[in-house]
């Protein structure tokens, strides 16, 4: 791999090569970065920069907004609304779809995202990140939310930007995943890693623990079967991770392997998940597709979940392709049960 490869080079040379980044889609994933740079720099000021702390909103989910959170929508909106490639815009922290105003002209793309997720870990200076999905916007008449309820299968593009250590940026167009992290020197976002893979076994699970009581059947045999390590069924150790910020989470299982869960529980019944299929599971589970790994909800294929409501929920387990097809297995078993 040449060295210093920029993120608009790598999207100009994929496109000579296969045709599957066309100028329109290039330009809204250069301004997606260009906003994630903004982004991060505001995270990186913390309390210096005054962004800390709850703002006095709720989402539509009904949870307190931190400042960053509105801040980083405001970012993501005011960079995609101008340029031509969208049609609308579709976020964790607005009830209804942000339709680009009529004095730019509007493209053929749809923008969805959590602009800033894992915001609780914001005041206590742990990664959290940006999650994004693109999706085509149907011909025909003017844009409305039902546009947005595609399958993830639908996705032309996804990714994240996860604030840690380094700011790097995750992308799938559906010709594998690369890794690009953030110069700060050059302002750009440089490729450090292709053809990014997670192993199909793993060691390593992630899932919050302190729910256990309230888990499924199939969940609490999978965790458990863990926690008996080398000397239960499983016949090795295994290690458990939970950084409370899915974007922290999956980067770890993209750059060495696990499995990440947050099924459904007896907390909320009537709700599949915590976590959101459109601008959360789907993304995440494109990426870790493309990287050769599965993602379910235990009982289906994440992208193949023909979504009903823009902000809905759905259970998720994802990573080590092996050890999702286990608990997949699990939760088939159980059903089968008289
Ligand atoms: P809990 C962050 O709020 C988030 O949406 C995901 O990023 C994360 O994986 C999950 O919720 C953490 O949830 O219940 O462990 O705080």
């Amino acid at each position: 791999m040449a060295n210093n490869i920029s993120l608009t080079r790598y999207l100009v040379e994929q496109q000579r090569v296969d045709g599957s980044i066309p100028s329109q889609l290039r330009l809204l994933l250069e301004v997606v970065a260009r906003a994630c740079k903004s982004i991060s720099h505001a995270v990186n000021k913390g309390a210096l920069g005054g962004v800390l702390g709850a703002a006095q909103t709720e989402n539509v989910q009904g949870e307190i907004q931190k400042k960053l959170d509105i801040i980083a929508n405001e970012v993501l909106i005011e960079a995609n609304e101008w340029g031509g490639h969208l049609a609308a815009m579709a976020s964790e922290e607005m009830e209804d779809i942000y339709v680009v105003p009529n004095r730019y002209p509007q493209g053929e793309y749809l923008l969805l995202f959590d602009p800033l997720d894992g915001s609780s870990n914001i005041d206590v200076n742990v990664s959290i990140g940006t999650i994004f999905s693109v999706l085509r916007k149907p011909d025909g008449a003017a844009v409305s939310e039902a546009d947005f309820l595609q399958s993830g299968s639908q996705q032309v593009a996804a990714g994240y930007c996860v604030y840690g250590p380094q700011t790097t940026l995750v992308l799938t167009v559906g010709r594998g995943v690369a890794m690009f992290t953030l110069d700060r020197e050059q302002g750009s976002f440089v490729l450090t890693q292709e053809h990014v893979t997670v192993p199909e076994d793993t060691q390593e699970f992630a899932i919050n623990m302190s729910n256990m009581r309230h888990w499924d059947a199939p969940t609490r045999r999978y965790i458990d079967e863990c926690l008996l390590g080398a000397e239960g069924v499983r016949g090795k150790n295994f290690n458990m991770r939970w950084i409370a910020s899915m974007v922290a989470d999956v980067h770890r299982i993209l750059t060495r392997g696990g499995v990440f869960m947050y099924p459904w529980d007896k907390r909320e019944p009537h709700k599949p998940g915590k976590l959101r299929l459109m601008y959360e599971a789907n993304p995440m589970s494109w990426l870790i597709e493309q990287a050769g790994g599965a993602s379910t909800n235990g009982h289906q294929r994440i992208m193949d979940i023909a979504p009903a409501q823009l902000h809905q929920r759905v259970s998720v387990v994802l990573g080590s392709k092996n050890e999702v097809e286990r608990l997949t297995r699990y939760y088939a078993e159980d059903a089968a049960q008289p």
